[in-house]
């Protein structure tokens, strides 16, 4: 498949339980998923395939733990981004 548009990467941030790993699994499966999503400890990534102006883009979405004991590490996800 041809990304002429390139890779884009989103990061999916906010506390715990505000439903990150829910939205994140609609944009990539087409559904949330069955039952209530697992504690995201560290970081999920998904990717989906999304067309603009007749470019495609490969769209990494980071779906990154909230919990504030994990605050610490979640720095390293940070980086490279194009929007949150
Ligand atoms: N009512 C309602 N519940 C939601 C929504 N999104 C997520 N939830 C529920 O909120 C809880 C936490 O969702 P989750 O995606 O794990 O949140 P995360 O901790 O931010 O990743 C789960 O029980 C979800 O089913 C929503 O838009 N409306
Ligand atoms: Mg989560």
């Amino acid at each position: 498949m041809d990304y002429g548009g390139g890779s884009v990467r989103v990061l999916i941030l906010g506390d715990s339980g505000v439903g990150k790993t829910t939205i994140a699994r609609l944009l990539t499966t087409a559904g949330p998923g069955g039952g209530t999503p697992a504690p995201t400890v560290g970081c999920t990534c998904g990717v989906v395939r999304h067309v603009y102006h007749g470019a495609e883009y490969f769209v990494e979405l980071l779906d990154i733990g909230g919990a504030s004991k994990y605050q610490a590490a979640r720095s390293v996800f940070y980086h490279n981004k194009d929007g949150v």
